[in-house]
């Protein structure tokens, strides 16, 4: 806890991992994380200067109390109440859709700066869960290998990231569950109990590999999206949440226009609200055309939603070793071509870019 908080009313909050609201503890104990023995030690630090203390709190944890008692215990940033409002925002999409590859993209793009054009710079706001998916995604994925589908029954977050820029200090927390989960119709799922705290969602639909032949018709439903659809909708203000669609895979596009024209634009430099309702236009007309308009409902159920063309990791991933075709890698290495647009859409549908145009994105 810093200085600046001490004094200030108690805040509540929305705990991203189990989806319950409490009051942020006002004490002086936290967390700190014991590699050794593997455990969180409490540790009171209201004896020491203000300086060690802020510096404590900032690699230290705070038990989430759970009020509701049914998530297993989980911990967050000491320091999460600290900033403005948080955003949550979730991957939904069919199992190998390609969520992992998008989000690790992603992540690992805004490590490297990559959202300094719109004034924004990021810091891991949870330094271990940050370095548990720094080793485990990005590190695999640059080094050109495929990352394995996502085990299910995952409820807690992959990243908890602090983003500062104009529209303030906001801490970020990303959840990346398995479609398997999403599909999963048990209303006790825990996996998916993210979606009830979650601020805005990004909706991921995989282009099909237009050289496989003998491949079915895309599906005339998206189970993930509908069921998450619906649920997001029942939740108090839920249509109102910022929402994006990433048509991911998009190399297996790069020669069919319109869609070879967005890949060669690169990574944006501005906001341009004209400019993402025209991609989003584009997106929308192949997505009907290939006969996917399952994968349109978030579009028709959100009053602010996007549709942007991306891809993870630039080109399809062939079989290493034909003994194990289960191993693949990207022989031409991980080229992500605008990864980080849906995620500049949520930004500046959540205020996190601010201006004329931020406001427009996303506008009917
Ligand atoms: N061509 C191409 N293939 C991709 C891309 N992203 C992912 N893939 C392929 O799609 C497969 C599935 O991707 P994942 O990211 O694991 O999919 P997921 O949605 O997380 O899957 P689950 O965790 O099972 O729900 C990967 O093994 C890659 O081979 C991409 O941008 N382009
Ligand atoms: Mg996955
Ligand atoms: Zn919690």
């Amino acid at each position: 806890m810093t200085t600046a908080d001490r004094g200030r009313p108690r805040r509540r909050l929305r705990c991203p991992i189990c989806a319950d609201d409490f009051d942020w503890p006002e004490d002086s104990a936290i967390s700190l994380y014991d590699e050794e023995n593997s455990r969180y030690e409490s540790v009171d630090v209201s004896g020491l200067p203000e300086i060690k203390r802020a510096d404590l709190a900032r690699k230290g944890y705070r038990r989430c109390p759970n009020p509701s008692a049914d998530t297993a215990e989980h911990y967050l940033p000491a320091t999460y109440a600290d900033y403005g409002d948080p955003l949550v925002v979730g991957l939904v999409g069919a199992p190998a859709s390609g969520k992992t590859h998008l989000l690790t993209a992603m992540v690992r793009q805004v490590h490297l700066n990559g959202l300094a054009a719109h004034g924004i710079t990021a810091a891991p706001l949870d330094f271990r869960r940050h370095e548990n998916f720094r080793k485990q995604f990005i590190k695999p994925f640059e080094e050109g290998g495929t990352l394995p589908g996502t085990s299910t029954g995952i409820v807690e977050a992959a990243d908890i990231l602090l983003l500062r820029g104009p529209g303030g200090e906001r801490p970020v927390t990303f959840f990346d569950v398995a479609g398997e989960d999403l599909e999963n119709t048990a209303a006790r799922n825990r996996a998916t109990r993210f979606l009830v705290g979650a601020t805005a969602v990004v909706f991921v639909h995989a282009t099909e590999d237009p050289l496989e032949t003998g491949q079915s018709a895309p599906p005339s439903e998206n189970l993930s999206f509908n069921l998450a659809v619906e649920r997001l909708r029942g939740l108090p203000g839920g249509s109102g949440l910022p929402a994006v669609i990433a048509v991911t895979k998009s190399d297996r596009l790069r020669y069919v226009p319109p869609v070879d024209r967005w890949l060669r634009r690169g990574d944006e430099r501005v906001v341009d609200a004209a400019r993402i309702r025209a991609e989003s236009r584009d997106a929308y007309a192949y997505l009907h055309h290939v006969g996917a308009g399952a994968s349109l409902r978030p579009f028709e159920a959100f009053t602010r939603c996007t549709l942007h063309f991306v891809s993870a990791s630039g080109g399809d991933a062939v079989v290493t070793d034909p003994a194990d075709p289960s191993k693949k890698h990207f022989p031409r290495g991980f080229r992500p071509t605008r990864a980080l647009e849906p995620l500049v859409s949520i930004l500046a549908m959540t205020g996190m870019i601010t201006g004329p145009e931020a406001e427009r994105v996303g506008m009917p």
